[in-house]
């Protein structure tokens, strides 16, 4: 491809509270799945790169993990990571959802992203979910508060007002050549894909105590040709009595998160797997830096 003078690229960070749907329009913006969803807060623990490619754009996206006044290690490093992709940004996406009026969390973020002097879109989600006539006063407030560089209502999991963003975004990017090759879509690794999923499938199936305590890593990854590649995983958690609960009576629970995570798993690697889970207890490993340094969280994009 020949990029003109006028190629536009740059990096945008996806910001907000946690469970505004920040994953949801990464994935719905790149037409894949990148990032986990769930409905439960703090899913997203890392930075997730995401690379748009158009005609005469490129948008490097930065899915983060959702801004909050951390209480521990693992908390800490979920912020600190965000953090990192503001500062890497070009624009930043705030990203609220649509209510009667601003929100005060959502305006202490505002605050913090101010003082980074860049232009901050202002994208209003889950507009699905409320009449419309709120969405004009709800604007008008936004528009007073800030001078956004464009406040747009949209809906993530309806595909609603995404080319008007995608739109404003490019707009506002710099004159530069394309970061990445136009075809690139990610910089993680299968693996990493793999452990996000199992994550997933347990952010879906438990209540609020195991999500939170549980951490996925990957032990082997054999491909093996004319048979089913070995994947072998374990799930930490904090003690004992939730590695009882995540196993469940007689081994049902895990086994199945194992089916649910091998069928996605499957599906993304485009070959059947044979997935051995198993599950180990690290006491406290969110509060304590080494593990959580260990088991792969840092400000840096995850491999
Ligand atoms: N109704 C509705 N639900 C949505 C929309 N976008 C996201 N959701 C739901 O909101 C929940 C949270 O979505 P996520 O994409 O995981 O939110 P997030 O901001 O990435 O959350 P964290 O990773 O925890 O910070 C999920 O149940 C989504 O299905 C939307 O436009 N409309
Ligand atoms: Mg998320």
């Amino acid at each position: 491809m020949q990029f003109s003078d006028k190629f536009k690229s740059g990096y945008v960070a996806l910001v907000g509270q946690p469970n505004v749907g920040k994953s949801t329009l990464l994935n719905a913006l790149l037409g894949t799945k990148l990032a986990i969803i769930s409905p439960k807060p703090q899913t997203t623990r890392h930075r997730i790169l995401g690379v748009l490619t158009g005609e005469d754009y490129q948008i490097v996206f930065l899915d983060t993990p959702g801004l909050i006044k951390p209480q521990y290690e693992l908390q800490s490093v979920m912020v600190k990571a965000a953090r990192v992709a503001i500062t890497d940004a070009d624009v930043i996406v705030l990203m609220t959802e649509a209510g009667k009026s601003p929100a005060e969390a959502d305006l202490e973020i505002l605050e913090q992203l101010k003082s980074t002097g860049k232009p901050i879109l202002l994208a209003i989600n889950k507009i699905d979910l409320i009449y419309k006539d709120l969405l004009l006063p709800l604007i008008d407030a936004y528009s007073q508060i800030h001078e956004f560089l464009d406040i747009i209502p949209i809906s993530a999991l309806e595909l609603d007002g995404l080319d008007e963003l995608k739109r404003s975004l490019r707009e506002a990017l710099p004159e530069h050549p394309p970061y990445y090759p136009e075809d690139y879509l990610t910089e993680h690794s299968e693996r990493f894909f793999v452990s996000e999923i199992i994550r997933e499938k347990i952010f879906y199936l438990y209540g609020e105590e195991i999500p939170y305590s549980t951490t996925v890593e990957i032990v082997e990854f054999k491909e093996k040709t004319g048979k089913k590649d070995y994947i072998q995983a374990a799930i930490y958690v904090e003690r004992d009595s939730q590695r009882a609960m995540l196993i469940g009576k007689k081994g049902l629970a895990l086994k199945r998160v194992g089916q649910l995570a091998r069928e996605e798993i499957e599906q993304l690697l485009n070959r059947p797997v044979y997935l051995d889970l198993w599950v180990k207890v690290r006491e406290k490993w969110r509060r304590d830096p080494a593990a959580v340094k260990h088991f792969g969280y840092s400000t840096n994009l995850p491999k």
